[in-house]
């Protein structure tokens, strides 16, 4: 018997793809290339993965005339048209929880890398500037800061959990309160005006786009530190960038960018930013314990056509 026709957007791992090459006929689709797939190819195509970065747009998806189920490569799956999915009853699956410890790591570094200026003093050291200049100035310490969470979910959770040892005090904002100790803002701007530093770790998407706006990123003000590992949409970048150039912000730490992979040149060029290329998850562990969520995801639909971890939006659907 022929194999169902599995969909590959974007990169995966050698164990990922040895899996599914085991239950599927795999057909790759370079990124923004969905022109390239022939009609009869997309006929017979029951199946896909997918990553946040790319997801599966509307185009794509009606190309797709015969697709059951999306098994997304990661938690975050605002790139999947949901309404179009869910009223053509196709089952969309996440890898939440198993990335949860890896990303709230990353955080944390990208607050402390940022606090303590590790990039421009590791530029500082290499260009020989400490035995010609002497010491840099002075940064602001990260003990005993007040700490924003936006995103209280399973990964604000666990940045929450990282940070008694840092003597922080937690508040965070999300449309609801949560059942938590933490003290809770219904105000983004109000909560971004009590914190030193802001974390974003909320799903991106039309609700969230632009959430942190130049008010919220000037309430956190000149000696605040914004970090942002949700998606590069939730952060209003063009604001972001006036608010650092001016010094109305102290500095920031991203993982995640409005158009990725192009970073503006002007954050490029700060001093006061830490960059780094939406790696928030990017391990060998966490990757390998995603891919295999992912795969089992697919294993488990083709037993009995139902998933481990579907999104919610597909909850009721199995
Ligand atoms: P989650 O458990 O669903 O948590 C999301 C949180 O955001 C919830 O607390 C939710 O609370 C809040 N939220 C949702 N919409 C909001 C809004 N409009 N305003 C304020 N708060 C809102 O999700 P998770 O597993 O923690 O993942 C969160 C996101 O992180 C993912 O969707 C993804 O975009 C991102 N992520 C990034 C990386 C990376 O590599 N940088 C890796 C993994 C995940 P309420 O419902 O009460 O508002
Ligand atoms: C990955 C992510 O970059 O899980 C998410 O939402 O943003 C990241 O873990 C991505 O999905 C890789 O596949």
């Amino acid at each position: 018997m022929s194999k169902p026709a599995l969909l590959l957007i974007g990169e995966i791992t050698p164990r990922m793809r040895e899996r599914i090459e085991s239950d599927f006929e795999v057909i790759p689709l370079p990124r923004d290339e969905t022109d390239t797939l022939a009609d009869d190819t997309a006929k017979k195509i029951t199946a896909a993965i997918t990553f946040g970065g790319a997801g599966l747009t509307p185009e794509l998806m009606d190309r797709l005339p015969n697709l059951k189920i999306v098994s997304n490569y990661g938690v975050g799956y605002d790139g999947i048209d949901m309404a179009r999915a869910v009223e053509r009853g196709i089952l969309v699956s996440h890898t939440p929880d198993v990335l949860n410890d890896e990303v709230a790591n990353t955080a944390i570094l990208l607050w402390l890398a940022t606090a303590r200026k590790l990039p421009a003093y590791d530029t500082y050291v290499r260009a020989g500037r400490w035995e010609r200049d002497g010491n840099p100035p002075l940064t602001r310490g990260t003990q005993g800061r007040t700490v924003g969470i936006l995103g209280l979910g399973r990964i604000g959770l666990a940045i929450a959990d990282r940070l008694p040892p840092f003597g922080a005090r937690i508040v965070y904002h999300s449309r609801r309160r949560k059942d938590v100790p933490h003290e809770y803002f219904d105000n983004l701007t109000d909560m971004a005006r009590a914190c030193d530093v802001l974390i974003c770790i909320t799903p991106g998407g039309a609700e969230t786009h632009h959430i942190v706006n130049a008010e919220v990123i000037e309430a956190l003000g000149p000696e605040g530190i914004l970090v942002n590992v949700a998606r590069g949409p939730v952060l209003d970048e063009t604001a972001l960038i006036e608010a650092l150039e001016h010094k109305r912000l102290g500095g920031a730490g991203l993982d995640v960018f409005e158009n990725e992979p192009h970073v503006p040149t002007a954050l490029r060029a700060m001093e006061n930013v830490t960059l780094q290329p939406h790696v928030g998850s990017a391990t060998v562990e966490t990757r390998a314990a995603m891919g295999d969520l992912t795969c089992d995801n697919l294993s488990q639909w083709l037993k009995d056509g139902t998933v481990l971890t579907p999104v919610p939006e597909c909850a009721n659907m199995q």
